[in-house]
C-alpha cells in the first residue's frame, strides 16, 4: 500500500515536469503577455515585439518582464528572437538593475535563478538592429541542471537603457523546460511573498543550497522540491552553535516517538518547519521571518540527515548580490555576421562570394548597399544588398585561426568583370568623406585616378575622377 501511493506521488511529479517545448511569440499586435509578469515598469508592444511603450529612446522606468518558473532537464534549451539596441553590459543579479534607465543601460535576457535572483546566463544583441537569434548554451544548461536538479528558474527581460537606440523587443522565445506548478495560494498577508526555492542533490544528503537570505520581518514562500531517492524535511531554528545538533540527535534518540510526529520535536527553538517530504512532491511554507538579524539554522531531520543536510537562513536588512562564479553570456548566434547599423563599416580581407579576390575593401552602409573595392584591379568589383544577418560573414577571417575570407551576405546586385593587367593599375590609399564612406585612389600611367560609390535612391552611383577632371557616373540599379 505505501509503495503504491509513493508511486502516485512519483507520477503526480513528473506529468507536471515534463511538457513539449513552448514557443511565445510577443510580435505585435498580438498584444498578450502569455502569462509573462510585467516585475517593474510598462510593458508595451510596438517596433515587431514586447519592449517599452514610451518614445524608445527617451528616459523611463526600468522595465522588467518575467516568464513563469521552470526547472531545468537534462535536455532543455532556451532560444530567444530580439531586435534593437544592445545596450550596456548586463548586471550579474536582478537586485542590480537600475530603478530607472541610465544612458546606454543594460539591455537583454537572463536566466534567473530565483531564490537569489541571479542571473547565472545573459544575453544581448551584438549590435543595434534587426532580430537577432540567442541561443543559451545546451551545455551551460545541463551544467546547471546537474549541479542543481531541482533549482527553479525564470526568463528575465529587461529595458533599462536610453540613448542612441535605448530600447530593445523580445519577437519570440522558444523554452523546453519542465515547468513548475503554481505554488499553493497565499494565505491572507502573504500574497507578495519572495519565493525561495530548497533543492536537494540526489543521494548526497545535502540541500542545494547552504545558504539562504531575507530581511527581518519579510514575508516569504520556502518550497522544498525532492527529486530525490528518499524523503526529506527542513526545519528552521533560533540562531546558536548546537541547535542544528541537539534537535537531530533527539530524533535519533527518541526515533518512535518522532516518526508520529514527521521527525519534527516539539521544541521551542524550531521556528518553522516543512511536511515530511516524500520523493517526488514538493511542500511550500509561508513565513513571516523574524526581526531579529541573525543566523537561523535550516536542517534536515529525518534520522540521521542532520549531521550533513543542513545550511544557514541569513536574516539582514540588505539581500546581498549572488556570490556566483557561474556567470555566463550568451552568444548570439552568429556574432561574426557584421551590420551597419549607424555609419558606413569598411573591412579589409580576402572576399569570398561575386567577384571574389585576395586584397579586397568592403564597403557595408546604413540601409543594406553594400560593394567591394578589388585594389588589384582598382574596380568597384561587386555591389550587394545586405541580407537578414548584415553584409559580411566574418568568421572564416576572424573565429579561431581565422585567415580565410571574408563571405558576402545577402543578394548580389551587381558584379564588376573588369579585368586589368597587371601593373596597369597601383593601388595607393583611400581617404575618408564627412559620411564615411571611402573615395579609393590609384594610379595608372602616371595618372591618379579616384573612384567612390554613392547611394542615390534605389541607385548606387559610381563616380570615377581622373586627374581632377569631371568624373563620369555609372548607375547601377538596385532592386530589393
Ligand atoms: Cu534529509
Amino acid at each position: 500500500m505505501f509503495r503504491i501511493s509513493l508511486f502516485l506521488l512519483v507520477a503526480s511529479w513528473f506529468s507536471v515536469a515534463h511538457s513539449e517545448p513552448v514557443r511565445y511569440s510577443f510580435a505585435s499586435p498580438v498584444d498578450d503577455l502569455h502569462g509573462w509578469q510585467v516585475i517593474r515598469g510598462e510593458a508595451g508592444f510596438g517596433n515587431g515585439g514586447l519592449g517599452t511603450d514610451k518614445i524608445k529612446d527617451d528616459p523611463h522606468a526600468t522595465l522588467l518582464v518575467r516568464s513563469p518558473r521552470f526547472r531545468l532537464e537534462g535536455g532543455s534549451s532556451v532560444s530567444l528572437k530580439l531586435q534593437s539596441g544592445g545596450g550596456g553590459p548586463i548586471p550579474t543579479s536582478s537586485l542590480s538593475l537600475p530603478v530607472e534607465t541610465v544612458n546606454r543601460g543594460p539591455l537583454g535576457v537572463a536566466l534567473r535563478r530565483v531564490t537569489d535572483d541571479a542571473w547565472l546566463i545573459r544575453g544581448r544583441l551584438n549590435r543595434n538592429g534587426p532580430e537577432q537569434e540567442i541561443v543559451f548554451s545546451n551545455q551551460k544548461l545541463k551544467e546547471l541542471h546537474n549541479l542543481a536538479p531541482d533549482e527553479v528558474y525564470t526568463i528575465d527581460f529587461f529595458d533599462a537603457a536610453h540613448g542612441g537606440w535605448g530600447h530593445v523587443q523580445l519577437k519570440e522565445i522558444t523554452l523546453d523546460v519542465g515547468w513548475v506548478e503554481a505554488l499553493p495560494e497565499a494565505p491572507a498577508g502573504f500574497e507578495n511573498a519572495r519565493p525561495l526555492f530548497l533543492g536537494v542533490l540526489h543521494g548526497r544528503l545535502a540541500f542545494d543550497k547552504k545558504e539562504l537570505f531575507a530581511t527581518p520581518g519579510s514575508k516569504v514562500s520556502l518550497t522544498l522540491f525532492n527529486s530525490d531517492e528518499m524523503a526529506h524535511n527542513w526545519l528552521i531554528c533560533q540562531p546558536g552553535p548546537k541547535v542544528a545538533d541537539e534537535l537531530g540527535m533527539y530524533v535519533v534518540e527518541n526515533l518512535e516517538e518522532m516518526t508520529a510526529a514527521d521527525y519534527v520535536p516539539d521544541d521551542p527553538r524550531v521556528l518553522f518547519h516543512s511536511a515530511l517530504v516524500a520523493p517526488g512532491n514538493s511542500d511550500t511554507q509561508f513565513l513571516t521571518i523574524p526581526e531579529k538579524k541573525g543566523e537561523y539554522p535550516f536542517v534536515c531531520t529525518f534520522p540521521g540527515h542532520h549531521v550533513v543536510m543542513r545550511g544557514i537562513l541569513h536574516v539582514v536588512d540588505t539581500l546581498p548580490l549572488p556570490k556566483d562564479n557561474q556567470v555566463t553570456a550568451a552568444e548570439p548566434v552568429n556574432p561574426y555576421l557584421i551590420e551597419a547599423d549607424q555609419k558606413p563599416v569598411i573591412l579589409r580581407g580576402p572576399l569570398q562570394g561575386g567577384t571574389g579576390g585576395h586584397a579586397v575593401v568592403c564597403v557595408g552602409l546604413p540601409g543594406g548597399v553594400s560593394y567591394s573595392f578589388d585594389t588589384h584591379t582598382c574596380a568597384i568589383s561587386n555591389v550587394w544588398l545586405a541580407g537578414e544577418g548584415g553584409f559580411i560573414d566574418a568568421k572564416p577571417a576572424w573565429a579561431g585561426r581565422g585567415g580565410k575570407a571574408l563571405v558576402i551576405q545577402g543578394k548580389l546586385q551587381h558584379q564588376n568583370p573588369v579585368e586589368r593587367k597587371p601593373g596597369e593599375v597601383r593601388f595607393s590609399s583611400y581617404l575618408l568623406q564627412e559620411d564615411g564612406t571611402p573615395v579609393f585612389e590609384f594610379t595608372s600611367g602616371g595618372k591618379t585616378l579616384r573612384v567612390w560609390a554613392e547611394v542615390s535612391g534605389e541607385k548606387l552611383l559610381i563616380h570615377r575622377e581622373q586627374d581632377a577632371q569631371e568624373p563620369e557616373v555609372e548607375t547601377i540599379e538596385l532592386s530589393h
